[in-house]
């Protein structure tokens, strides 16, 4: 069963239109909730007149002064200014385009957009700050009584002036990880109904149902019991989903008004208010002898936390415990500051904060490589940790747990024909051919299960002698009703078909962590196949007395699915059969089994990508022509779908490569918050990329699997950016900001040319 290549189950019905999205769930007398927020970024609310919407029949109207929940703080994070809390809907100022001043309530949702926009709203513009070194000059503050913009920061108490000392070659750069849109597309929504008993039920789109239950009891005086969050199917999170703002108010207003309240944004609300993902500006200054091996390295980051500090405050920590990378690098330094500005707030966006660890080091690697006249692929050879180095930890305090960093490399060198590629290039030089080809490599290491948490698999027999799993972990589009119902399947010796996991509603499921950090498998997985191993012990006892022997005796045989005395392979006491004996002495219940799994330290999935592209140095346009992927994330539980989380995440890597921005004017104007104008990348702008696996175990579960959620994310872009730079290289060109688009690489150009 496992690492087999067995279809998504889910998928039958998602291709029919079958899934039950939050949209779908019909709950009947609910209100439509819609927000009505600042196009401005920056301004004192002098005033807001409400009076127009009572010529919408039936709306109903709540500014601040009516909504009494207090105000959503920062994170429980040490570090983080917690006095920077966000108010549920701005009373005095409002801090980006799309923070909340009103929110109204009707019969449907087109009488929603009328009222909205009939809540006029008198705005006192303020000087806008946009961008995170800007904020952290502090012209402009967001909360002018802290005196500061400075959310949350990591300073080098004592930098070491000798750091690059000994080093024969320093090189140094600055590198914008640009802020993007998580774009899932499902949008955010939620639908709130008060039960008579006065708990509250929420369907919530999200990653995170219990938590979120959680979060909503504090807010509503609930407490757990009081509520219960259902996340139905969910169509994408990509890290940026969970309890928010909005979906806080909805249920309160279901309670004030004894109504239940919907709602659903539309794609530019989701573009403007969902959290945002990067956002940080990465300088780095990288260390080491003339024969290419490195011995010192910096990284400075500064985050852009956005109007009020969220978990993109904190994610910097990430980069700066990654900065090493796959190098076995003795000296590291790093400080992180995170700094608030008037854009849309951010967090975790797929990768959260190990991409661009990743990109600052494979950066920093180029231009060593290049300040040396070395192959980029060949120093970063001499300088990856060798295979037997593990466990390790590095200077930046990470402890890698196993890892074949050098034949991820060869691998993907191989699979790319990278020999072939630089031959091509030299030969397209000396001719002057005027679509350049450029050669990146990236090899890197990141971190899942950063947190470490305990995670919950619930196996109970069902009276037909099926399995039913109840996990604490959260799918919302990795597959786990297949890969899961695998992990169970193959311990109890049932078809994959015989098990069923439920998931996200937490009224079913009695605890759970949700999913980020692509620690589901290792941690839920582990949860769930310990819990199907414990019912395999209690329904040995039970065929022992079916089968008149001593359950030490008893044997599972997986291949037939069923139980027989060690020695004598008939008769087999099939899982069917040994549930219906249990049920008719009502003992059922003996065949379930509730386990908590909680590794000792989180995993670190690894790989190398190499990529090939083509840049018009007429024109600018680059394309991207070819990318291998080769990704290890421990043993594979279902290498399609491995393959197939590998596949988006690429895409996602070299969205922001080549793509992606969520831009501000001057002023905090989204440039762009539709599909129209944030260059979201679909299959037409894609190559299809070589995926190739490799799998080296962990040791810290019994799965041996690490996370491949966010791999390809994080693999991918600096290796693309690094082509794009390649091709360019001639020309004198040693950086191009991301996204690396015709524009940009036109605009290097003309001025490497001038
Ligand atoms: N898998 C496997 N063998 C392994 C590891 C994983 O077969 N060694 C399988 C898993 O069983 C699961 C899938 O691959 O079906 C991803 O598992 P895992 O790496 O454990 O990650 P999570 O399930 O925890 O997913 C989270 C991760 C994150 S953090 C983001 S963000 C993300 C992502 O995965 N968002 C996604 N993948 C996404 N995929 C889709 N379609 N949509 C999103 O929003």
């Amino acid at each position: 069963m496992m690492g087999q290549r067995i279809l998504r189950v889910e998928d039958d019905r998602f291709l029919r239109g079958e899934g039950l999205y939050v949209e779908n769930q019909e709950v009947p007398g609910a209100l439509h909730a819609t927000f009505v927020r600042s196009p401005v970024a920056h301004a004192r609310i002098a005033g807001i007149d409400t009076s127009g919407v009572a010529s919408v029949p039936g709306a109903q109207v709540f500014t601040a002064a009516d909504v009494e929940l207090g105000a959503f703080p920062p994170p429980p994070i040490p570090g983080i200014n917690d006095k920077m809390v966000r108010p549920f809907l701005a009373s005095d100022v409002v801090r980006f385009v799309g923070d909340i001043v009103a929110v109204v309530l009707t019969e449907d949702r087109a009488a929603g957009a009328d009222a909205a926009e009939l809540v006029l709203v008198d705005y006192d513009p303020l000087p806008a700050v946009v961008d995170p070194e800007a904020g952290l000059a502090g012209d402009v503050l967001l909360y002018p009584e802290l005196g500061t913009n400075v959310c949350a920061s990591h300073p080098l108490e004592a930098p070491d002036r000798a750091l690059f000392e000994s080093c024969d070659v320093v090189v140094s750069g600055r590198l914008v990880s640009q802020r993007l849109a998580a774009c899932p597309l499902e949008a955010r929504g939620c639908v709130a109904e008060l039960g008579e008993d006065g708990r509250m039920t929420l369907w919530l789109s999200t990653q995170t149902p219990h938590l979120d239950r959680h979060v909503l009891g504090l807010f509503l005086g609930l407490g757990d019991e009081g509520v219960r969050v259902v996340a139905p199917d969910v169509g994408g999170g990509f890290g940026a989903k969970g309890l928010s703002v909005e979906t806080v108010i909805v249920p309160w207003l279901a309670r004030k008004t004894g109504r239940p309240v919907r709602w659903t944004e539309s794609r530019s609300e989701n573009m403007v208010a969902m959290q945002h993902g990067r956002a940080a500006v990465l300088e780095f200054t990288l260390g080491g002898s003339r024969d290419g091996e490195v011995q010192a390295y910096r990284l400075r980051v500064v985050q852009d936390a956005g109007a009020y500090p969220g978990l993109g405050a904190i994610l910097p920590g990430f980069t700066a415990l990654m900065s090493s990378g796959v190098y076995a690098i003795p000296k590291i330094e790093s400080d992180t500051v995170s700094v608030v500005t008037n854009t849309t707030p951010t967090g975790p966006f797929r990768g959260a904060g190990r991409p661009e660890a990743a990109q600052a080091i494979e950066r920093a690697m180029d231009l060593f490589a290049a300040e040396l006249g070395l192959d980029p692929a060949e120093v970063r050879r001499r300088n990856l940790y060798p295979p037997d180095a593990f466990p390790l930890t590095t200077a930046s305090g990470a402890g890698y747990d196993s890892g074949d960093y050098g034949r991820a490399l060869d691998l993907a060198l191989e699979t790319a024909g990278y020999e072939a590629l630089r031959e091509e290039q030299r030969r397209r030089r000396e001719s002057g051919d005027t679509r350049a080809l450029g050669i990146g490599v990236s090899v890197y290491v990141e971190i899942t299960n950063g947190l470490v948490e305990p995670e919950l698999g619930d196996v109970e027999i069902t009276p037909e002698g099926e399995a039913v799993l109840r996990t604490g972990s959260f799918s919302h589009g990795q597959g786990h009703e297949t890969t899961f119902a695998m992990i169970v399947a193959d311990r109890l010796g049932l078809p994959v078909e015989a098990v069923r996991v439920i998931k996200g509603d937490t009224d079913e499921v009695s605890q759970g962590t949700g999913t980020y950090g692509s620690k589901s498998t290792q941690i839920g997985g582990a949860a769930a196949r310990q819990a199907a191993e414990v019912v395999v012990e209690r329904a040995r006892v039970l065929a022992s007395e079916q089968l008149e022997a001593s359950a030490d005796d008893i044997v599972l045989d997986a291949e037939r699915g069923g139980f027989h005395v060690v020695g004598s392979p008939t008769p087999v006491l099939a899982w069917k059969e040994l549930a219906a004996a249990a049920a008719a002495e009502g003992r059922l219940a003996e065949l379930r089994a509730a386990e908590i799994f909680k590794a000792d330290a989180p995993t670190f999935p690894f790989g190398a990508h190499v990529a090939a592209v083509e840049v018009d140095t007429e024109t600018g346009e680059v394309e991207l022509r070819r990318l291998v992927a080769v990704d290890d994330a421990g043993t594979i539980v279902n290498p399609l779908i491995a393959e197939g989380q590998v596949h988006g995440g690429v895409a996602a890597g070299v969205g922001q490569a080549l793509f992606e921005e969520f831009a501000y004017d001057e002023e905090g104007n989204p440039l762009a918050a539709s599909f129209l104008g944030y260059a979201f990348a679909s299959a037409a702008e894609l190559p299809s990329w070589d995926v190739v696996g490799m799998e080296t175990p962990t040791p810290l579960n019994a799965l041996g699997a690490k996370g491949i959620g966010e791999s390809g994310t994080i693999g991918s872009t600096p290796a693309v950016q690094s082509a794009v730079v390649d091709a360019l290289a001639p020309f004198g060109v040693r950086h191009v900001e991301m996204p690396a688009n015709g524009e940009r690489v036109w605009r290097a150009l003309q001025a490497a040319r001038a």
